[in-house]
């Protein structure tokens, strides 16, 4: 009977502990146990750039949960929440725009508003409505001309520059974009024409920024052409300076020409040859030495560094220095005005030669007669001159003027008016040279008269 009360009394005992686990210790734990399970996140994507200032956050639905809460900080200590809300929406847009920045996320859950769930993991998103910066260009230099076909554009990186956009737009309209990531790009081979290029950044929430100024380049990979090559006199001589000439044509103009020649297999010459006229560029060189053999050809860049060498098919151009092959120049044959006869008549003219003149020589003939030969004289400079005859009333006169260089040759020339002659007719009547008018003599005859009668009276 004592040991069934002392059972009985333990038994109660534990019977109240039993009932206290039950009422206090237990309905908690039963509680921690149906508590919902933490939030998954969706959207917007664990650091994701957007330009949107009210982003849409999303989570998972939990099952069993009524209400979740959102927290949206700018310090991952989650200390100052920009965004704390409770919704039994799985999602949450802001009403007003938050400010560019980055913001930190995350969200719980509950099914009875008092047990929450454990957080979330914590993502990050960055709002971000500011476009970069205007790119500045680096390289090509603006209004480059060149031969590479595939240059390098570069322009300076700045801040908040996710990639760039480089467009090259041809002369003709067309565009090649390149979206790229480093500020460099070699593009892509070029054809020759005129381009026009510029360069754009993002930001990595998409925002672009305003395009760079544009810059130009010229793109030339064509040598120039040379064409109708000559030199002057075709047949040069000693005494020549011979300008030898050519056209040369580029379509992004030319920057040099050179010629190059040699004298009999020597030493290559070089001279720069100067631009005349639009495309025309000439230089003169010689004279040289009899029997000189000249071989020139040409070299020629253009503005874009392009060469060419026209060197006629490797037969070079050239010419032979001949001795002075050519008479004298007679010209300016002047006589007396006014020729009378039993007068000498003067006869002038200008004689020159490159070699310099041996001698001068007026023929002339009488009346159709044998020609007579009269050397003339120099009276200044190249003013040679003479006299001829006197002759007589009615004479027809006609010559010619002979002349003869200085030269190994002795090239003569002859000025004979086209084969006309120069020639002139004294008149046939003789000009009086004393006629004593009759209004003269008749009043003299007279006072002779008087005289007379004045005579014999005494
Ligand atoms: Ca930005
Ligand atoms: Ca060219
Ligand atoms: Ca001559």
């Amino acid at each position: 009977m004592k040991l069934m009360k002392t059972i009985s009394k333990k038994g109660i005992r534990k019977f109240f502990v039993i009932l206290l686990f039950i009422s206090v210790i237990l309905p908690n734990n039963i509680n921690r146990i149906k508590a919902v399970d933490s939030p998954v996140l969706i959207s917007p994507a664990d650091g994701e750039h957007t330009t949107d200032s009210t982003p849409t956050f999303d989570w998972g639905d939990i099952s069993g949960a009524t209400v979740y809460n959102l927290e949206v900080v700018t310090d991952i200590g989650f200390i100052s929440a920009v965004i704390n809300i409770t919704t039994p929406s799985s999602t949450f847009t802001p009403a007003s725009n938050i400010s560019d920045d980055t913001y930190y996320w995350r969200v719980r859950a509950t099914d009875d508003g008092v047990n929450w769930s454990s957080w979330s993991s914590i993502w990050t998103i960055v709002v971000d409505t500011i476009a970069p910066e205007q790119i500045n260009l680096i390289s090509p230099v603006d209004g480059l001309i060149t031969s590479n076909d595939r240059p390098t554009f570069s322009w300076s990186s700045i801040s908040d520059s996710y990639r760039y956009q480089l467009q090259v737009i041809r002369d003709t309209g067309n565009i090649a974009t390149y979206t790229l990531i480093p500020n460099s790009q070699q593009s892509s081979i070029l054809s020759d024409s005129t381009y026009t290029w510029r360069v754009r950044a993002s930001d990595e929430a998409g925002n672009w920024g305003i395009w760079s100024l544009n810059r130009t380049i010229i793109i030339d990979t064509t040598n120039p052409t040379i064409t109708n090559v000559s030199h002057e006199p075709t047949s040069p001589t000693i005494h020549d300076t011979v300008t030898i000439s050519c056209t040369v044509t580029d379509v992004v103009g030319i920057n040099e020409i050179n010629l190059v020649y040699l004298i009999n297999y020597g030493t290559p010459v070089e001279l720069e040859m100067t631009c005349v006229s639009d495309d025309q560029y000439s230089v003169d060189i010689g004279p040289f030495v009899i029997d000189d053999f000249i071989m020139y050809a040409f070299e020629a860049y253009d503005n874009a560094s392009n060469r060419v060498v026209d060197d006629n098919d490797d037969k070079f151009y050239n010419f032979t220095v001949t001795d002075d092959l050519t008479g004298p120049v007679i010209e300016n044959i002047v006589q007396t005005e006014d020729i009378k006869a039993g007068m000498p008549v003067s006869i002038n003219c200008t004689v020159s030669d490159i070699s310099g003149v041996q001698s001068v020589v007026i023929c002339y003939r009488l009346n159709n007669g044998s020609w007579f030969m009269q050397g003339m004289l120099v009276l200044s400079g190249t003013l040679y001159g003479t006299t001829i005859g006197p002759f007589e009333a009615g004479d027809i006169v006609d010559y010619y003027i002979l002349a003869k260089d200085n030269s190994t040759k002795n090239n003569s020339a002859v000025n004979d008016n086209s084969g006309s002659y120069y020639n002139f007719t004294l008149d046939s009547i003789p000009t009086p040279t004393f006629i004593t008018p009759l209004c003269y003599v008749i009043p003299i005859l007279f006072i002779l008269g008087l005289i007379n009668v004045g005579r014999k009276r005494r």
